[in-house]
């Protein structure tokens, strides 16, 4: 199989060698921007523009993958029709799961942060990008495998975040549990799994989030 795959051409790498003051500062500059992201539930529904989202899903799909197969697909949801339809499923999904599914560990560790089954954003945000994760493709008419999607998308979704923070977007990674009826609604086919709901826009006037913390460095870093 895959006999006649031509190898690539290789090309010089463009690569800028920067010094050790100015690597420090462009580090500090990234750690402060994305130190002000934070996971947003209360959106205006003010709308945003298409080649702001389109330019950062381009980042997005610059994220590296196994054996660059790309394996996602972004499908951006503006119609208020379709993000009703959403809404209406994912909390159909999420109220069994906050009612039934839960187990009492997950439970506590979610009541702080004050998420219930209610997903009132889901209709409010401009826009709600699913994030597909292809498992394999079809190419003229055969099954192609796909190489650790899992990673690959999870790294593209990091970029996305990022590039839409960057452009002074709020997200919030949403995962209804379980999400297959994003497949059904936006009619994708049977290779593409829903791996990530991320609702879109600006925060709502008076827009509150939860003075959590993160970890310090020696906490999350060894050096060897
Ligand atoms: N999917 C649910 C539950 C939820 C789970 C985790 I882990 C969170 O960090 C937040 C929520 C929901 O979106 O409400």
């Amino acid at each position: 199989m895959n006999q006649d795959a031509k190898k690539y051409r290789f090309v010089p790498l463009e690569f800028e060698r920067l010094d050790e003051d100015e690597m420090l500062h462009r580090a500090q500059a990234f750690r402060r921007s994305v130190a002000t992201r934070r996971s947003v539930r209360s959106f205006s529904d003010a709308p945003v523009p298409r080649e702001v989202i389109d330019e950062c899903i381009r980042a997005a799909g610059l994220a590296p993958s196994g054996a660059n197969r790309q394996p996602w697909t972004f499908a951006v949801i503006t119609d208020p029709v379709l993000k009703a339809k959403v809404r209406e499923a994912a909390e159909k999904e999420e109220r069994e799961l906050y009612e039934h599914r839960i187990s009492d560990e997950w439970r506590a560790d979610l009541e702080p942060l004050g998420t219930d089954w209610h997903k009132p954003y889901l209709e409010t945000a401009p826009a709600l990008i699913a994030l597909f994760r292809h498992s394999y493709d079809v190419e003229e008419g055969r099954r192609k495998r796909n190489y650790y999607t899992q990673e690959s998308v999870g790294i593209a979704l990091g970029f996305l975040i990022v590039a839409l923070h960057a452009a002074g977007l709020a997200t919030l990674t949403h995962t209804p549990s379980p999400m297959g009826f994003l497949a059904d609604i936006l009619d994708r086919p049977k290779n593409e799994k829903a791996f990530v709901l991320l609702p879109v826009g600006y925060p709502a006037d008076g827009c509150e989030v939860p003075d959590i913390t993160r970890k310090p460095l020696d906490e999350i870093r060894v050096w060897s």
